[in-house]
């Protein structure tokens, strides 16, 4: 729209207007300026002053207004309209008529000045018509009427005076106007600038600040130059509409409803965006609908968004303690594009109420843990065998303000595998001799286990790695002896779990001491001189030996444990002789076991009572060996010879035998007596007692760990194609570093040898396949059978097959179909394979080969062993009494109702899963009593 700014004219003084006589002050007051009161062209009188006296020379003709004030005027300006007669056209003038007249100005405050001095005015300008008029007709007058505008400064005083001079002309003022101009108020760019006087001069420009219209703010300081001539020139900056608002016709005007402005910049208002709306006029900004948010730092132009919904398809794989999680980005994105994910660790941890705890910092997360973009991470540093949960959460910009950020997740919980230890960061040395060194280490800082044994390798530091000693300690320190003086070693220490060696440390070095014999010099006696070289050489020779002999000896076990592996890897070659195949006892004793002296052993304590007398621990010293813990198996006094083979024949079946999961013979003493047994020590003794102590403290990678072993040595009889015939818990023993060793060799001569013993008595029935209970088939299957019963008990931490149940009631539930329920928290995994072993048909059951091949597969994918079907079973209680119906119950469930006590005289609590049904039903069955 345009807006005029045309000037505005103030008037100061208009003689049309002044109602009456103008009585100005005429000099001469008579015979010069006269009032002459006349009708303009529109017939209203006007007051006008003439004055014509062009006969008479020299005039001097004053006429001065009335005091005009200046009403903040700078400058003035003065339009004059008069006639003016020219001079020829007056008949007998000469010389004395002028056509012009003079005018001045005297700048005063005092408006009533009578008497001012001509010489104090100041003239403006002579005025000279434009027009003239060369006659008067009065019946029929042609005026023609001049108008001459003048302007003046006025800038000194409050008012000031205008005069006329006329020096001789013939002259009539029809109107005097005295005005000023200003420019008039108006709005430019929505700033308003007021009325303004023009200033003092012609060319000046009088710059003016304007001020913002409601509703509006300043974007630039509004500024405009008033001119002169009134009008406004240049203008500057502006205002802007304020948010909420927009402009129309110079004003801001309210957004309606459903529109809105957010800037002031903002050309306009604006449609609300998606999701939001506006219900009142003047919105900078439209409101979310219910359940629609935006970001702080969403512009208000940006649709409401929504967070996302949980991330998709979150798989885990586990490599050993690293874990790769992946996920598939949640089927609703929210309307937004920013979405990024954070995980969250939990660790499982027994000790605490089996509540998640957040993992430890040192758990590490690649890329991050927090702020992805992608939907990979390889999470790394876990402890083994250990249950973890991952929370993927996904969360964009409006996650934080809708209070839904932390709802939006996929969780996986997974058990990390077994991994070998780490290294061992530092060793330290705590003691040094001339020829010994003794170190010391602490555990490493992710053991992944349980730590069974360190190793020790070390060498001189000149030698390198080019010949190198092993030493093996359950401790964390060692004394490694035998080394030459002064001499720098190196050692490395690795740890060892179940899931195998760590890495080797970073080599340590340290010195031996130097020889401290004293240097040869003065005053040494001479005898003592000749000793001492005589001694040094001595020493020499037997340092040398030692090295020599130490040296041998590691290559010997080094070369022995490679032949132990070699043999464990290539099994079955060797066949297991039976020693009653001998006519003569002691030659398969001496075939097969060493005599030791007797005075290289040294009972130390009675530690149980075996089927034949006592059972010590002890040591033996053999020759050129160092001391070893052992057990010492004897033969009470007032043996019969029968006795004495059947005791003998337990170590000549034992020397048979070289796995690391059978127990190892050390030898016999037959030369003298007591006669006895001589076997490795094994510290923490048979499996049953020692489960039933440590019950519920092993993990069951670690109760899995146990039965491979035994498997192992089960695996290596069968291949030698031995039956044991009596495998139970109770004939496991157990050493420091958690290993099971098979042992008790001796029931099997005693059925063979006396078929017709009451073998129902001797016979292990909870733990005998139906097969050799029935008809004494005794094979590899019925050992199988009997490591079912291995295996409950182990997972059940020693728990007594059946119960309480009698052995005639096992033989005939057995018969029945009935098989042992599976232990509480037992993997679904290990229960099957138990079942596996206790299969009717013995040619159905597994081969300790294929048991190795599943335990091993287990310990790989620890995975498999988390489901324990412990969620719900289907408990079927059966009285001898009565039958009674199933019913769903969970382990808890059954603990708090104090129902499952196996040891209950006539209820029997049989818990399966629900897989089983079947068969528990045929069960319930077989447990009617007869
Ligand atoms: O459960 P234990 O302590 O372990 O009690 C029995 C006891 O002797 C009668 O057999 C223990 N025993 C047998 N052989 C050994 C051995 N080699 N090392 C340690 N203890 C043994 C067994």
């Amino acid at each position: 729209m345009c807006v005029c700014i045309c000037e505005i004219l103030v008037t100061l003084l208009d003689t049309r207007t002044v109602p009456g006589e103008l009585k100005w002050a005429a000099n001469p007051a008579e015979g010069g300026w006269e009032e002459v009161s006349i009708m303009d062209e529109k017939n209203i009188p006007i007051r006008t002053y003439q004055v014509c006296n062009v006969l008479e020379p020299s005039q001097n003709n004053w006429l001065r207004t009335d005091w005009i004030p200046r009403s903040g005027a700078q400058r003035v300006y003065v339009e004059v309209k008069f006639t003016l007669r020219d001079c020829n056209s007056l008949p007998g003038v000469t010389g004395t008529c002028k056509e012009t007249f003079n005018l001045y100005y005297h700048e005063s405050n005092d408006d009533k000045e009578s008497y001012i001095k001509e010489s104090s005015f100041i003239k403006v300008d002579t005025v000279a018509a434009d027009e003239s008029f060369t006659q008067v007709d009065v019946g029929d007058r042609i005026m023609k009427l001049n108008t001459e505008v003048r302007d003046v400064k006025v800038t000194t005083r409050k008012g000031f005076y205008l005069a006329f001079q006329d020096v001789g002309a013939c002259i009539a003022l029809v109107s005097v106007r005295v005005f000023y101009k200003t420019c008039p108020l108006t709005v430019r760019n929505l700033a308003t600038f007021p009325d303004t006087v023009t200033g003092a001069d012609t060319s000046s420009l009088v710059e003016v600040r304007g001020s913002c219209v409601n509703q509006s703010e300043e974007r630039e300081e509004p500024k405009m130059y008033c001119g002169a001539d009134g009008e406004w020139l240049v203008p500057i900056g502006g205002c802007l509409c304020k948010p909420g608002y927009e402009e129309e016709g110079g004003a801001c005007k309210a957004c309606s409803a459903g529109f809105y402005k957010s800037k002031a910049s903002d050309p306009g208002c604006f449609k609300c965006p998606p999701h939001s709306r506006s219900l009142r006029d003047g919105a900078n900004v439209c409101d979310c609908h219910t359940g629609f948010f935006r970001a702080d730092a969403d512009p208000p132009s940006m649709a409401c968004t929504q967070p996302p919904s949980a991330p998709q398809q979150l798989i885990s794989v586990v490599n050993e303690t690293s874990v790769v999680l992946e996920w598939a980005p949640p089927r609703r994105l929210g309307g937004r594009s920013d979405i990024s994910y954070s995980l969250e660790c939990l660790i499982y941890s027994a000790s605490s109420n089996q509540l998640c705890l957040p993992c430890g910092s040192d758990v590490h997360f690649s890329p991050d843990q927090i702020g992805l973009q992608t939907t990979r991470v390889v999470v790394s540093k876990l402890r083994a065998h250990t249950h973890y949960s991952f929370i993927v959460h996904a969360r964009n910009g409006v996650s934080q303000v809708s209070g839904a950020g932390a709802s939006q997740s996929a969780s996986v919980s997974l058990t990390t595998n077994q991994a070998a230890p780490s290294p061992v960061s530092s060793i330290q040395l705590t003691d040094v001799t001339r020829h010994s060194l003794s170190l010391a280490w602490q555990q490493p800082d992710r053991p992944n286990g349980v730590i069974l044994e360190y190793e020790v390798k070390f060498y001189e530091k000149d030698q390198r790695e080019r010949s190198y000693r092993i030493m093996r300690t359950f401790l964390r320190s060692v004394d490694v002896a035998g080394l030459n003086p002064l001499t720098v070693y190196v050692f490395h220490v690795r740890a060892r779990t179940a899931a195998g060696y760590g890495e080797y440390s970073a080599p340590f070095e340290f010195s031996t001491n130097s020889d401290p014999f004293p240097l040869i010099g003065e005053g040494v006696n001479s005898a003592f001189l000749l000793l001492s070289v005589s001694g040094v050489g001595i020493l020499l020779l037997i340092s040398a030996a030692v090295f020599i002999i130490s040296r041998r000896r590691s290559k010997y076990s080094k070369t022995k444990q490679d032949a132990e592996e070699e043999k464990h890897l290539n099994p079955g070659v060797k066949i297991y002789v039976d020693p009653f195949t001998y006519e003569d006892p002691d030659q398969a004793i001496h075939e097969f076991a060493k005599e030791i002296d007797v005075t290289n052993i040294h009972i130390e304590r009675v530690i149980g009572i075996g089927e034949f007398g006592e059972v010590c621990s002890g040591r033996l010293r053999a020759q050129g060996k160092r001391e070893i813990y052992v057990a010492i198996k004897s033969l009470k006094a007032g043996y019969s010879d029968k006795q004495r083979r059947d005791f003998l024949s337990e170590a000549s079946i034992m020397g048979q035998f070289d796995h690391p999961n059978i127990i190892r013979l050390e030898g016999v003493v037959t030369r003298c007596k007591p006669l006895m047994i001589i076997t490795e020590y094994m510290e923490n003794g048979s499996l049953d007692a020692f489960l039933r102590k440590h019950d519920g403290q092993f993990t069951v990678i670690q109760l899995v760990g146990m039965l491979r072993g035994i498997a192992s040595g089960m695996k290596y009889l069968s291949d030698m194609s031995y039956v044991h015939r009596d495998l139970a818990a109770r004939n496991i023993l157990v050493n420091s570093n958690l290993v099971c060793k098979v042992s008790d060799f001796g029931l099997s001569r005693v059925l063979e040898d006396d078929p017709e013993a009451a073998y129902t008595t001797r016979i292990p029935i909870r733990w005998t396949a139906p097969e050799a209970i029935s008809y004494r088939k005794f094979t590899t299957a019925s050992d199988v059978w009997s490591y079912g019963i291995v295996m409950w008990e182990v997972v059940s931490y020693g728990e007594r097959p059946y119960w309480d149940m009698n052995n005639q009631d096992v033989i005939k539930a057995i018969e029945e179909g009935y098989r042992l329920p599976a232990p509480m928290d037992c993997p679904v995994v290990l229960h099957q394979l138990m079942l596996d072993c206790w299969e009717r048909e013995r040619a159905d059951r597994p081969s300790f080969s294929q048991i190795l091949n599943m335990l091993d597969k287990l310990i790989r994918n620890p995975g498999t062993l988390r489901r324990t079907g412990g969620e719900r079973y289907i408990i079927h209680i059966n009285t001898y009494r009565c039958k009674q119906a199933y019913t769903e119950i969970t382990l808890q469930e059954m603990d708090r109702l104090g129902i499952i006590t196996p040891s209950h005289q006539d209820i029997l609590i049989a818990s399966v899963q629900q897989e089983m049904l079947s068969q528990m039903q045929h069960m319930q069955h077989s447990m009617v009593p007869v």
